[in-house]
């Protein structure tokens, strides 16, 4: 299990760094365990079960970590929620997910308070000062004692929300099982070792920071220099310091870095693994990066409910434009998604997925789940791609109502549903345009209600009110009415295709 490996490291190299925090002090592998152990101690004082949802709602920090593993180690079930979720969103989240404990800033306090009587699952409510040092906090005595790991693979580790298409957000449950088939996977792919160093600068509530960065170097017993928040001008002088060997990031990330770069040229082909991921990297950046920083960056293609399942190879050709191949362990296929049946190879169809990493389903909604799969088991991504004779896949567009801004996911739906609130607001449809540096971006089209004084701003400001900032359109444009197909649905390509081009 993924646990187990770090265990051993924590015995077998108790002095070694894990991770350090630009901010803070380095913590050593004996550290971690030992305050891991406190706070799983602290859990079960709380009267945490196995199977109990652990919601943390804290920046990027060490309580952070703790807390997630701590979480796995009693086997609960740890709930990362994203620090700039609004209170109409953290409620949804707490109260679908019937969390039992929320651990969350000191200075959030007042405005959590005020909604927890609509949340009768929450017994505890903990509130953190992050000037604290958690590794003083937990006292001597629980440091030492240490929980039996879990052993049931079928076990829930974790719990990730994801939106949907038709439906509102939906946790995706993580086994024990997934994470240790993701993790393998990737050592065995990537090549992690433990003379391995880390620049961490991704968020840690998603699965590209916590699962792919964060658990691939715990795992190797390798280290880990984490940055708080993703500030380009600081990580490119890290990575030109020589002190790192492995960097993850999505496209935004690479693009600012390349721009950091200004034009000047970096050697930092030193490096010995550089990722990106969570979005399409775009052909020009992929280039760009060749030429500025002498490196080839390594294209991977996962998602929240399975972890990672396609990668170019650590060895061998990084094809500009392609995925790669299935990981150790996971099969892909292309289908067309109407009937399931395979498609030949060059083909456009959905990727489909099967492998221990996939999800065991999605939290207390068993038709959504059923829904994901095909009678016989494939993850049904909803991400279009081909697969090339020589088994490099190639992604082309969702089958899903979908826009990746930044690396972070926004389901239109979600974000009309908000604006249909609006008084001002007759009907809409939020699109993804194109964008240089974000991959794409939201952006609302609107009919105005009659009479309405419709405002932009303040249509934004409404929106900020209960939508996290990345899902706040960029941009509102009133129009007369859609382009609509015979059944009166909203034709979004269309829309797409006239708006997206307008300054
Ligand atoms: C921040 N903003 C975003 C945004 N991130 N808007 C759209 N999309 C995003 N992703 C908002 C800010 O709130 C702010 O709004 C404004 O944009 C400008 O902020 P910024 O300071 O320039 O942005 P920054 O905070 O630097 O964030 C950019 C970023 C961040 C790229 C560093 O978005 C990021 O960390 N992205 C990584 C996401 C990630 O880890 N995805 C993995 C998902 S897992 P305002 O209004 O206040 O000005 C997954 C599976 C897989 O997908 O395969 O990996």
């Amino acid at each position: 299990m993924f646990l187990d490996a770090l265990a051993g490291h924590c015995r077998d190299q108790p002095d070694k760094v894990a991770i350090q925090f630009v901010n803070g002090p380095p913590i050593t592998y004996g550290e971690l365990q030992a305050t891991v152990n406190g706070a799983a101690h602290d859990l079960l004082s709380l009267g945490i079960n196995p199977g109990d949802r652990v919601a943390v709602q804290l920046p990027k920090c060490m309580a952070f970590i703790y807390l997630h593993l701590a979480a796995a180690q009693i086997g609960a079930i740890f709930l990362p929620l994203n620090p700039a979720y609004p209170m109409t969103e953290l409620r949804y989240f707490l109260a679908d997910s019937r969390a039992r404990i929320l651990f969350a800033e000191r200075q959030k306090q007042p405005e959590i308070e005020a909604i927890v009587p609509e949340l009768p699952a929450l017994e505890s409510l903990v509130f953190v000062d992050l000037a604290e040092s958690w590794e003083e906090r937990v006292d001597s005595r629980s440091s030492e004692w240490s929980a039996p790991l879990p052993t049931d693979p079928d076990q829930t580790a974790m719990m990730l929300y994801t939106s949907g298409t038709t439906s509102r957000p939906k946790g995706a449950l993580i086994s024990h099982g997934n994470l240790t088939a993701n993790i393998r996977a990737l050592h065995e792919a990537w090549g992690w070792r433990k003379n391995d160093v880390l620049l961490h600068v991704l968020p840690i509530f998603h699965v590209h920071g916590l699962v792919v960065a964060l658990h691939g170097a715990l795992h190797a017993g390798a280290s880990i220099f984490a940055l708080p928040a993703f500030e380009a001008a600081a990580a490119l002088e890290l990575l030109c310091s020589r002190q790192f060997s492995v960097f993850m990031g999505v496209p935004t990330m690479h693009r600012r870095l390349h721009q950091q770069a200004g034009g000047r040229q970096f050697d930092l082909s030193f490096m010995r693994l550089m990722t990106s991921g969570s979005d399409r990297l775009p052909d020009d950046l992929f280039f760009g990066y060749q030429k500025t920083f002498n490196v080839t960056l390594l294209e991977r293609y996962g998602m929240t409910e399975t972890g990672m399942n396609l990668s170019n190879p650590l060895l061998g050709e990084r094809r500009v434009g392609s995925v790669g191949k299935p990981l150790p362990g996971v099969s892909a296929r292309i289908v067309d998604p109407a009937t399931d049946s395979l498609l030949p190879d060059g083909d456009v169809g959905e990727v489909q997925i099967k492998g221990a990493h996939v999800f065991t389903g999605y939290w207390r909604q068993p038709e959504l789940t059923a829904a994901a799969f095909t009678a016989d088991g494939w993850l049904r991504t909803g991400d279009m791609g081909l697969r090339e004779p020589d088994g490099y896949y190639t992604l082309k567009g969702r089958a899903k109502d979908l826009i990746i801004t930044g690396g972070l996911n926004v389901y239109p739906p979600e974000v009309e549903l908000v604006l249909l609130e609006h008084p001002a607001v007759a009907a809409c449809a939020v699109i993804g345009c194109p964008d240089f540096e974000w991959g794409e971006q939201v952006v609302a089209a609107i009919v105005p209600r009659e009479g309405a004084a419709a405002d932009e701003a303040e249509i934004c400001a409404f929106c900020r009110e209960r939508l996290a900032p990345y899902k706040v359109p960029r941009r509102v444009i009133f129009v007369d009415a859609f382009p609509a197909n015979a059944l009166g649905k909203i034709q979004k390509a269309k829309l797409r295709q006239s708006l997206c081009s307008e300054s």
